[in-house]
């Protein structure tokens, strides 16, 4: 008791007063260097898999995840192999923090959906393990073909609205789906990558509720956003695992989020 309450309680409460981030929403990413591919434009794409709080531009550090691939015409190919640590720096946040990076070659026309299954992170602030499915799709070489099939992870969100070539203000429509059935009335959290490529200057939101949007499913687990601006746009639906994980002995909930990420750009 006495142990507890000396060190154990104001250390947790330092740790959330100094890191009041914390609290807010975690976004699983998968950044990729180009979201539609060109016959002029490289065929050799970048990934990056990151765990993050968008808005604020806050990094996790991220263990190798369980699986990365793409699936293309129904196709799996396990990327895992190409993932190298990589060592990231936050541009609110001291230190450094571990994400994970590779190259993957596109070849032939059609959609590239990316897909991750991270190691459990463990979030004491939450007393949980949070999991990420981490989606994002690629089109390439002009066939677009296999953005709205599902990939099977445990949960996911399949778009129903085709999530490239989206300009700023268009809305995205989405399904959660979990264990392959939808979600109703699923819960889905939307921020902004403060840090996407040639976004003008970091947008400081006035208040908490500005940082994460949320949003409600329909009962078929449907949901609409508008993306006001041109960049990265993550969504997370969240459930609770039907399964635990040990911590110490003790048996902990386990967060599983479907995410998704689309790109917007300005007309002009
Ligand atoms: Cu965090």
């Amino acid at each position: 008791m006495r142990f507890w309450l000396r060190w154990v309680v104001p250390s947790a409460l330092i740790a959330v007063l100094a890191f009041p981030w914390n609290a807010l929403a975690h976004f699983g990413v998968i950044l990729p260097s180009d979201d539609i591919v060109t016959q002029e434009d490289t065929k050799n794409l970048m990934v990056e898999v990151k765990f993050v709080h968008p808005m604020e531009g806050a990094y996790m550090a991220m263990a190798k995840p369980k699986r990365f691939g793409v699936v293309r015409s129904g196709e799996h190919k396990d990327l895992l192999p190409v993932l190298k640590e990589a060592e990231g720096k936050g541009p609110h946040q001291e230190g450094s923090f571990t994400y994970w990076k590779g190259e993957v070659a596109i070849g032939r026309p059609g959609d590239y959906v990316f897909y991750v299954e991270p190691a459990p992170y463990w979030e004491p602030a939450e007393d949980k393990y949070i999991v990420h499915y981490t989606k994002v799709c690629v089109n390439a070489l002009g066939l677009e073909e296999g953005w709205d099939e599902p990939v099977g992870l445990e949960t996911e969100i399949v778009p129903l609205s085709r999530p490239y070539g989206l300009w700023t203000g268009n809305i995205f429509t989405g399904r959660v789906l979990l264990e392959g059935r939808p979600v109703p009335h699923a819960e889905i959290e939307v921020e902004y990558l403060n840090e996407s490529p040639g976004n003008p200057n970091f947008v400081q939101p006035p208040s908490d509720p500005f940082v994460t949007q949320v949003i409600r499913a329909d009962e078929d687990g449907i949901f609409n956003y508008a993306m006001p601006r041109a960049g990265w746009w993550g969504f997370a639906a969240l459930s609770d695992a039907s399964w635990k994980l040990e911590r110490q002995g003790v048996k902990k909930d386990v967060e599983i989020g479907a995410v998704f990420w689309v790109r917007t750009t300005d007309m002009r």
